[in-house]
């Protein structure tokens, strides 16, 4: 019997993955709009850790420039409103424009409306705003997470704000912009694992070289981020990477690696991954879940976020 895509996703069904992460945020999108800025207000201020603004040289702002000065000329009443309308997904021309930037872009949009609402150029939350019971529950529910999954949360709001693309509407492709250089090169060493295609592939993705990236996957393979559905194909693949992962630095541990059906080749990678906006002040804990393929090629790798840091150490035998 041979792999299916489908069947490649439950291997190592051990693994503990952070399920309350997509809980959270669906209760938190049962909440009315006020309810969703403020707290996410209340929950941005409160994490204690900043974005550097040298972090906005990961995402090509050059995306969002005329849609955040337009929203700077607004009156205080517009600028709100604009901010519900993303939020409530209403089919307006600005949340088609948010709606076609990438994650990057969402998040720098959101990061320089914050820092004009600390400045006063963008309507506040109403000083002393009082949060309805159901949105206390989920703010101290985000309070309990730890940081790295804090960001996953607030990732995971940002991305789905504004107006869902329909068939016609057309993404922006990046690619627009320069190719970003490609970094230095390093060498990763993981305990217990000395496969290099595993190596390979956290060597390419720290470089940002996506291409070497991608040449060590099947030609149909597939890689799954958190909490979505696998990406199919190297097209689709490369083009996912230079879109979300320039900036992120991969820090894996340890690991384990085990013969499958097949022929294939199961090896499964615990560590952290380091976002561009905050840098080594928040690691997020991950598990990589690879299938080689009998050629050595990856057929399939879910990237999923670990429930505790205790998950970093299950490798799927009895400790
Ligand atoms: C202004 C304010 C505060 C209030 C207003 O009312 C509403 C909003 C929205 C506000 C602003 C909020 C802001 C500025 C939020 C900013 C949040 C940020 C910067 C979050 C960043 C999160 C980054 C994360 C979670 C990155 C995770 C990366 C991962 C898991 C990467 C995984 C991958 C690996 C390791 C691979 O090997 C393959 C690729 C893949 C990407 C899957």
């Amino acid at each position: 019997m041979s792999f299916t895509i489908e069947s490649a996703r439950s291997i190592f069904p051990e693994t503990e993955v952070a399920n309350a992460i997509p809980a959270i945020v669906e209760s938190f999108n049962q909440l009315s709009a006020e309810d969703q800025l403020a707290l996410l207000w209340f929950t941005y201020t409160e994490m204690g850790v900043t974005i550097t603004p040298a972090a906005m040289g990961a995402a090509n702002m050059v995306f969002a420039e005329k849609t955040l000065t337009q929203i700077k000329q607004m009156s205080a009443r517009e600028q709100t409103q604009v901010m519900c309308d993303l939020i409530n997904h209403a089919d307006t021309p600005i949340c088609r424009t948010y709606s076609s930037f990438g994650t990057n872009v969402k998040l720098g949009f959101w990061y320089q409306l914050g820092e004009w609402m600390k400045q006063g150029i963008v309507a506040p939350i109403p000083e002393g705003y009082k949060l309805s019971a159901q949105a206390s529950d989920v703010l101290q529910t985000i309070r309990q997470l730890e940081g790295g999954q804090q960001l996953t949360v607030l990732q995971n709001i940002v991305v789905n704000m504004g107006c869902a693309p329909t068939v016609s509407s057309q993404k922006v492709k990046e690619p627009v912009v320069p190719p970003k250089d490609i970094a230095p090169r390093a060498k990763v060493s993981i305990e217990g694992i000395d496969n290099l295609t595993v190596l390979s592939y956290m060597e390419n993705m720290n470089a940002f070289d996506f291409q070497g990236a991608v040449a060590l996957f099947a030609e149909n393979g597939a890689l799954q981020p958190p909490f979505q559905d696998p990406i199919v194909g190297q097209e689709n693949i490369l083009a996912y990477m230079r879109e979300e992962c320039y900036g992120l630095k991969l820090i894996p541990e340890r690991g384990i690696s085990e013969p499958a059906e097949g022929g294939f080749t199961q090896v499964k990678v615990t560590g952290k991954v380091q976002t561009p906006w905050f840098g080594d002040s928040v690691g997020i804990n991950l598990a990589w879940r690879f299938l080689l393929n009998p050629q050595g090629k990856i057929f399939f790798v879910a990237i999923d976020v670990l429930a505790t840091p205790q998950e970093l150490l299950n490798m799927g035998f009895i400790q």
